[in-house]
């Protein structure tokens, strides 16, 4: 019988490593060869999918549930979705769940970078026009961010390389039989 399809949503502030971690659990998976990957990236789906959305509660949500659909008909047929957008709000993230369930797994992936790292750290210098009042509504400064409580897994990436969280990814989708 074939294997089910699934999605490995992954969850974080901006700069917390999201994309770097998918993009090497994308590599792995590839590598094992014979199914599938499809990458739904935060900025590459505002880009084709949502280009016409802001950062409103309302646009976050549309775009949110957007990846989701399209991560949905991945699973159902068989293949294997990886989404990493921020995906802030936790109601948003459970009906994605609930939406991609009935075809095959979901495991959500907290990377669990803290708020004052991601801004240390600061690669993209949206943090400081955050701090500046140039960008609005932003994530951890002046938008909400709801914790996961419950994830199939969390990253601490202060503390593991990335391709050991790529690894724990793997490990945890063994340990679920979905590879
Ligand atoms: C958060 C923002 C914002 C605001 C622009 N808040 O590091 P990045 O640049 O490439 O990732 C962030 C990306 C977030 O888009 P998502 O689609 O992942 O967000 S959500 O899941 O909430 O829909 C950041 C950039 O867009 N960005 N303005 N105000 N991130």
């Amino acid at each position: 019988r074939a294997q089910q399809g699934f999605t490995v949503f992954f969850t974080g502030f901006s700069g917390s490593g999201k994309s770097t971690i998918a993009n090497a659990l994308m590599v792995k998976l590839m590598e094992m060869g014979g199914r599938p990957v499809t990458l739904l990236d935060g900025d590459i789906v505002r880009k084709n999918l949502s280009s016409e959305l802001g950062f409103s509660k309302e646009h976050r949500d549309l775009n949110i549930r957007r990846i989701g659909y399209v991560a949905s008909e991945i699973t159902k047929n068989g293949g294997i979705a990886i989404c990493a957008p921020i995906a802030p709000y936790a109601t948003t993230r459970r009906a994605v769940r609930e939406d991609i369930e009935q075809f095959g797994a979901f495991i959500e992936v907290h990377v669990a970078t803290s708020i004052e790292e991601c801004e240390r750290r600061d690669r993209k210098g949206l943090y400081k026009l955050a701090r500046e009042g140039k960008i609005k509504e932003f994530t951890g400064i002046s938008d909400p961010y709801d914790v996961p409580t419950d994830p199939e897994l969390s990253l601490e990436t202060e503390s593991v390389e990335v391709d050991n969280c790529a690894h724990q990814v793997i490990l945890k989708l063994e340990s679920m039989g979905l590879i």
